[in-house]
């Protein structure tokens, strides 16, 4: 079955894939997380938890990135909660132009990060990482541009 996908530049019909592109192996093996941007963690948290039963496995300040996430473990997978840790973080002005919390990408889990991205660069879709770097929890991650991924903001995840 042939699949298609829009390329920048393209017009809203997008491209036909080869019929080698769609059987090739499929590169995205689990969900790992899906992350929810909070103004405030210990309030999302604590709804979690009233509400769900669900606790925190995993937290961490990713400095680099400018956000602190709590991990509420969901079967194999995780609710990565975000909240940003200063003013000029990506994840701040995501709330501010939103005007409240709301999901802000997805994380989905890869066998090897930097082959996964490269089949991604290799198809003309905007990345923003060139290369693999390290994420929370000692995983390695790249992300893709939302713009080329259907509005969605894509972590790829490598364990
Ligand atoms: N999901 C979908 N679309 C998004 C988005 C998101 N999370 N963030 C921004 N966009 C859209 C904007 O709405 C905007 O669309 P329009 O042009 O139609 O208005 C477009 O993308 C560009 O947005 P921008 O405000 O100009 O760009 P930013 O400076 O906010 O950067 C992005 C956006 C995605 C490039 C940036 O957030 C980024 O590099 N993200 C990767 C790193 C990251 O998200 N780190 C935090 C999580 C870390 C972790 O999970 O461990
Ligand atoms: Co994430």
């Amino acid at each position: 079955m042939a699949i298609t996908a829009r390329r920048p530049g393209e017009e809203e019909s997008g491209v036909q894939m080869s019929e080698a592109a769609a059987n090739q192996k499929p590169l995205l093996t689990e969900i790992d997380h899906i992350a929810i941007a909070v103004p405030d963690l210990g309030a999302a948290i604590d709804y979690y938890r009233e509400t769900f039963g669900a606790v925190v496995d995993h937290r961490e300040v990713v400095e680099s990135d400018g956000v602190e996430e709590a991990l509420l473990k969901v079967a194999e997978s995780y609710v990565q909660l975000l909240t940003p840790t200063r003013d000029d973080s990506t994840v701040a002005k995501w709330l501010n132009t939103r005007g409240g919390p709301g999901i802000h990408h997805v994380g989905y889990r890869v066998a090897d990060c930097g082959e996964a991205l490269e089949a991604v660069k290799a198809q003309g879709f905007r990345v923003l990482d060139d290369a693999p770097r390290p994420g929370s929890r000692g995983t390695t991650v790249a992300f893709i541009h939302p713009k080329d991924a259907l509005g969605t903001l894509i972590e790829l995840v490598q364990e």
